[in-house]
């Protein structure tokens, strides 16, 4: 295969596909190579039915039935192999989302204890919302009395231990009579992660549906609880989004100055490395080094946090990482925790680019750490930013190649946002969904993966989705990847079927809408609550449905089960390792449905999984009396 076909196949992206080719050219590795270097991966691994959850173990079921063991040494069966291991991925994801939800808690915390180190409290309005719906009282109290009380509050959602988590009273009641009804009614977000593991441990719960129940409750832990602490109290420090214009790709990256990129999740670290880079003094210091000034840039759910929040550019997505520092052209990226490739450092090596850790959480062998603590924010900020622009001297000209693609994006639609366009109230798309101009609205979320071409999924999937007149929301690396085609342009609406550009031309929004980073989907739950309260119905009535085509994290797993849990179709372009399971798969695919009223679907194929979606939504609006 040529280089040029060769990279074709690993991504849609064109700019992805120009640094592959250098990338071969100049025997740089990236995670495609990694991926063909573990060819063929482990089949038990696959289906889910390998267990090392003890050292009577490690245990394989042979998936074939006929020669292999069918027990572990414990007894333990494919199917409870595969919902423990299932569980355990659940309760990872949730722990990551809700740990980033913890410290914007603690930020708030501190900021109302004036020890934040440069933060403020931008968004009071929000700030008296959400002490309203925890009774917080309000009335003559400074801003920063009421985010104290807010920020314990939120604060001890993670260790109570009885519950309700409050924002779970956000869904419609039906919603929480079923999940009480079935006894998943999330307590506290920390008890029902410390609850998976024990589970999990060697001979506790080895009954598949029970399993799986603690799976969902600890997902709605994370969708209804920690994600939307996290989201929430980010609005009430950094100012709730509001439609901001910028551009995504890494033809965002400057040739004549300091580039930074900020890669990983928590906005507490990329606002202040924001406002750092705006630094007179910093700005003083670039010039001083022969730079025309410090560019920031954003990758991952950190990119978008700022991107909508501040119009900062985004320069790519998950896949992306390794691809930007090839540029040659990045002086420092600055990474925090998730989704940051443990390759990082040895591939700066080639260039002069420095890898700057910041959490105490995440270290990497051979990156610079620059330890990062709220209480002095701004002051570690620019000292990161300080590392990036002494570095400018040492770029080398010769290794420099930026793409030019870069593309025009419309971004920043919280539910505050969409409620405001819509000319302050949802009525407008009540009508436009009854009416059938909107056929219904898919939320397309997540990550990329070497295994699924690179924006394939999620292009394909999206367009499809739009032509037939189905609104799309997104959030996370889908929503960069819409950014990159051009799919959140108002522009856009030409490719989307005649119902849909109506309603979008009207408004001058785009088909597809970006709600921000992963733990935002705790946006779309609120949207889809709020639609199903002002139909009377419940979520699982609406014709509404998930799908992540390219998904490869613990996050997506809990994100699909919170989504399911709420009662939302979900499609997954990537299978989960449960397929070794027969009555596991058989649950999540079908049994789900009569428990909660929604299930998951497995479809590589993206047009497929749009018909799916089609289908569903199609059900639902006859279900509504809506045809
Ligand atoms: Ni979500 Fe965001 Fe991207 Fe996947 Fe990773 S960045 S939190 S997990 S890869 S969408
Ligand atoms: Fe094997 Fe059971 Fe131990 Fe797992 S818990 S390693 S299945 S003996």
């Amino acid at each position: 295969m040529t280089m040029q076909d060769r990279a074709a196949k690993r991504s849609l992206d064109p700019a992805t596909q120009q640094m592959l080719r250098l990338a071969a050219e100049r025997g740089y590795e990236t995670t495609w190579e990694r991926l063909e270097a573990q060819q063929p991966q482990c089949g038990y691994g696959e289906l889910g039915v390998c267990c090392r959850h003890c050292t009577m173990g490690p245990c394989r079921i042979d998936p074939f039935g006929d020669s292999g063991p069918q027990k572990g040494v414990c007894g333990a069966t494919a199917d409870t192999i595969v919902a423990r291991g299932l569980l355990r991925m659940i309760a990872a994801g949730a722990a990551a989302h809700s740990d980033h939800g913890r410290d914007i808690a603690h930020t708030l915390l501190l900021t109302a204890q004036g020890k934040g180190g440069g933060y403020e409290i931008k968004d009071e309005a929000k700030l008296h919302a959400l002490a309203a719906e925890y009774g917080i009282a309000t009335e003559g109290r400074t801003k920063e009395d009421i985010a104290l009380d807010l920020a314990r509050a939120a604060y001890a959602e993670f260790g109570n231990q009885e519950g309700p988590i409050l924002f779970t009273r956000r869904a419609p009641a039906k919603r929480v009579a079923l999940w009480q009804t079935l006894g998943i009614e999330p307590r506290g977000v920390d008890r029902e992660i410390v609850e998976s593991m024990h589970r999990t441990h060697i001979g506790v719960d080895n009954d598949p549906v029970n399993l799986i129940l603690h799976g969902l409750r600890t997902s709605i832990a994370d969708g209804w609880g920690g994600s939307m602490i996290a989201t929430e109290l980010s609005d009430v420090l950094f100012g709730t989004p509001r439609p901001v214009q910028s551009q995504a790709n890494l033809g965002v990256l400057k040739d004549d100055q300091v580039n930074i990129i900020l890669h990983g999740h928590e906005p507490t670290l990329s606002e202040m490395i924001v406002a750092a880079a705006q630094d007179a003094e910093m700005l003083a210091l670039a010039q001083q080094q022969g730079a025309a000034g410090i560019n920031v840039a954003g990758m991952c759910c950190t990119g978008n946090e700022i991107l909508m929040r501040h119009g900062i550019p985004v320069a790519g997505n998950f896949l992306q990482q390794e691809l930007a520092l090839i540029t040659g052209a990045v002086e420092a990226m600055i990474v925090d925790v998730q989704c940051v490739f443990p390759a990082l450092p040895e591939l700066a090596a080639c260039f002069h680019t420095k890898i700057i850790s910041t959490s105490p959480k995440a270290k990497f062998p051979g990156a610079t750490h620059i330890e990062f603590h709220e209480e002095r924010a701004y002051e570690i900020a620019k000292g990161i930013v300080r590392e990036a622009v002494l570095n400018y001297a040492n770029r080398k000209a010769a290794l420099v190649n930026i793409p030019r693609d870069k593309t025009e994006c419309m971004v920043g639609f919280s539910v505050e946002a969409i409620v405001a366009a819509l000319g302050g109230t949802l009525d407008p798309l009540l009508g436009a969904v009854k009416s059938g101009a909107i056929r219904g609205i898919a939320g397309v979320v997540g990550c990329n993966n070497p295994k699924v071409r690179h924006d394939y999924g999620h292009i394909t999937l999206v367009k499809e989705l739009i032509k037939n007149d189905v609104l799309v929301v997104n959030t996370g690396c889908n929503a960069i990847a819409c950014a990159k085609a051009g799919l959140l342009q108002p522009e856009a609406a030409e490719l989307a079927g005649a119902g849909l550009q109506g309603v979008c031309r009207a408004l001058g929004i785009p088909p597809v809408l970006h709600m921000g980073s992963c733990v935002d989907i705790s946006r779309i739950l609120v949207a889809c609550a709020a639609i199903a309260n002002a139909l009377g119905v419940d979520i699982s009535d609406l014709p509404v449905a998930g799908a992540a085509p390219e998904w490869m994290s613990e996050k997506a797993v809990s994100i699909g089960a919170y989504v399911v849990s709420s009662g939302i179709y979900t499609v997954l372009g990537v299978a989960p390792p449960v397929l070794g399971g027969p009555a596991v798969t058989q649950l999540l695919t079908a049994g789900a449905e009569g428990v909660v009223g929604a299930m998951f679907a497995v479809e590589p194929d993206p047009e497929k999984a749009a018909a799916l979606i089609l289908q569903h939504i199609q059900k639902k609006r006859a279900a509504l009396g809506l045809g």
